[in-house]
């Protein structure tokens, strides 16, 4: 590593779209950096030992959440406590030898996983840092490598992320371990060229499609079919709770604890989606959604004045003014803030946010109305016939998947532009936070579908390409390039980064990405996408919509 205090290039904030060596713009101090490095270090160690664990039969479960939910504690705006990765190298360390004496007791060889990441052992604070400064990715000299080593890093975040939340509604897929552990030892597998890494990034978009329709069986059989809803966006009077983040199992103990205490509960960024279940939509004291994106929590959570409660990411450090009523669980962590850990029957006891709403005053009002959503493949494929016929009719002439994440930059208006300017027959389909750009715009309809069909969050991305296999079969078609949609997505942290691997592995070409290519795509890797998929960046509204309607 050089003299950088960190390195850290995994988001599209990434500071000079090179990488942050000092801190990060996220607010990521370089120690917790470091130490994100080295967690995911260990984590290659325990793999090495749990696949051949696995081999011999050995229940594994243990280690495989754990890893998991390791890569996911890793990703931007999830967790920034020091103390928290501290532990978990600790606890990585000796579940590493644990497994391998396990190993060893079945009679497993364990001599030709020896390396570095299952020998190395240290125990304090100090010397995880020293550690640590050895093997982040610039210790990994030749570019291309490091870029294609960097996508599937951040891919195995995004999967192990969308993997965590169907296993907390009690869905698992061993092949989705396996993958994410045989992958993570590849990384430091020297033998691999800079095709097989290549070969491993496709794969990863293989099992990526496979973790978001194991967690879209997740939340479906769980809390029902997302519906059509009108989504309140103004307030009660009543102190509430407000929920962001993307775990709909959070949701739920909220919902199940807080009725009938006189406590209400909205959602935040990400967490809108829940309004479309049906399951979730039958608690009156569930008022609708509160605010925008992640990045305006720091104005929004001052303004809701009561309880935050923090599933997954996106947190933005919070300021003093409000730290106090910030809580958070799961992989999520800041320092100062109280953790609600979950019970070892998997429930979690939310009591003490639901007392501490209780002496807050209710909302204050930002705005009013509604929006609408639930634009799920189930819904749509409902309304396949009349999706059809207004293609057919030339009501509809093009779809454009504007899926994705939101973000703090500027360049980021290209979005809300962009769904201004497009031409009045043509139907966006979203996903994901990148929506709060235009979901609130009045875009209007086609014979009663709205311009704006937002199926869910970002891993409700799956919903959008069954709906182009469908849309595929029903007009008879051989590749799913030839449907009129046009792919236009904002991306900002590493679940876009395991989306766009799955819809490369779909076979989807001419991808637009933005508002920056990722910082850790060397240009060969570019180069690489270029020509077998041709991905592409945008430029300006004016001319990316002729491109785009070519
Ligand atoms: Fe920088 Fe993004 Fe990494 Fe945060 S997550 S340190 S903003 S690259
Ligand atoms: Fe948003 Fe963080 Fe990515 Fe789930 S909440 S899309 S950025």
């Amino acid at each position: 590593m050089n003299s950088a205090e960190m390195f850290c290039h995994q988001c599209q904030e990434a500071a000079k779209n090179t990488g942050c060596t000092v801190r990060g713009v996220c607010g990521k101090t370089s120690d917790v950096s470091n130490l994100q490095d080295l967690l995911i270090y260990a984590l290659k160690g325990i793999s090495a030992y749990n696949l051949e664990a696995k081999k011999l039969g050995i229940n594994t479960n243990k280690t495989d959440r754990f890893i998991t939910d390791g890569l996911f504690a890793t990703i931007t705006n999830a967790n920034f406590d020091k103390k928290e990765f501290v532990n978990r190298i600790k606890t990585a360390l000796y579940l590493r030898q644990e497994i391998k004496e396990e190993v060893i007791k079945a009679g497993g060889k364990v001599e030709d996983i020896n390396n570095d990441s299952t020998q190395w052992f240290a125990d304090s604070e100090e010397s995880f840092e020293e550690k640590a400064k050895l093997i982040g990715f610039l210790s990994i000299e030749n570019e291309d490598v490091r870029s294609l080593i960097s996508l599937i890093t951040f891919g195995l975040k995004g999967l192990a992320a969308y993997t965590e939340h169907a296993f907390n509604l009690g869905y698992e897929d061993e092949e989705i371990y396996t993958f994410i552990q045989q992958a993570l030892v590849d990384t430091l597998d020297a033998t691999k060229t800079a095709d097989d890494l290549v070969a491993l990034n496709l794969k990863a978009g293989e099992v990526g499609v496979k973790a978001m329709a194991l967690l879209d069986k997740a939340n479906t059989s769980t809390y029902g079919h997302p519906e059509i809803t009108k989504v309140n966006i103004g307030v009660g009077n009543k102190p509430a709770i407000l929920i962001s983040g993307h775990d709909l199992k959070d949701m739920e103990e909220l919902l199940k604890q807080t009725d009938g205490t006189g406590v209400d509960v909205y959602t935040h960024s990400e967490m809108l989606p829940a309004n479309y279940y049906p399951a979730f939509k039958k608690y009156h004291h569930f008022i609708g959604n509160y605010g925008n994106a992640w990045w305006k929590q720091d104005k929004e959570f001052e303004s809701f004045n009561g309880p935050i409660l923090m599933t997954t990411n996106c947190l933005v450090p919070p300021k003093p003014s409000y730290k106090d009523r910030v809580y958070t669980t799961g992989a999520v962590g800041f320092e100062g803030l109280t953790h609600i850990e979950i019970n070892e029957d998997g429930t979690k006891d939310f009591s003490v946010i639901i007392e501490h709403a209780k002496k807050c005053q209710p909302p204050t009002e930002i705005e009013k109305g509604e929006i609408i959503g639930g634009f799920a493949h189930n819904t749509v494929l409902s309304l396949a016939d009349k999706v059809v016929d207004a293609v057919k009719s030339g009501a509809i002439k093009q779809f454009f998947v504007m899926a994705g994440c939101d973000g703090r930059m500027k360049s980021r208006d290209y979005y809300t532009d962009f769904a201004q300017a497009l031409p009045n027959d043509t139907v966006i389909l979203t996903a994901g936070c990148a929506k709060y750009k235009y979901n609130k715009l009045d875009l209007g309809d086609i014979g009663g579908i709205p311009r704006v069909l937002d199926a869910g969050q970002c891993n409700d991305s799956y919903s959008l390409a069954v709906i182009a296999l469908k849309l595929k079969e029903v007009f008879e078609l051989n590749d799913i390039n030839e449907l009129p949609i046009s792919y236009n997505i904002a991306w900002y942290e590493q679940k876009a980064v395991i989306v766009l691997l799955a819809l490369l592995h779909l076979g989807v070409k001419n991808i637009h990405l933005g508002p920056t290519l990722p910082a850790f795509l060397s240009p060969n890797v570019v180069n690489v996408l270029v020509e077998n998929f041709g991905i592409g960046g945008i430029t300006n509204v004016e001319d990316d919509i002729k491109m785009f309607l070519g």
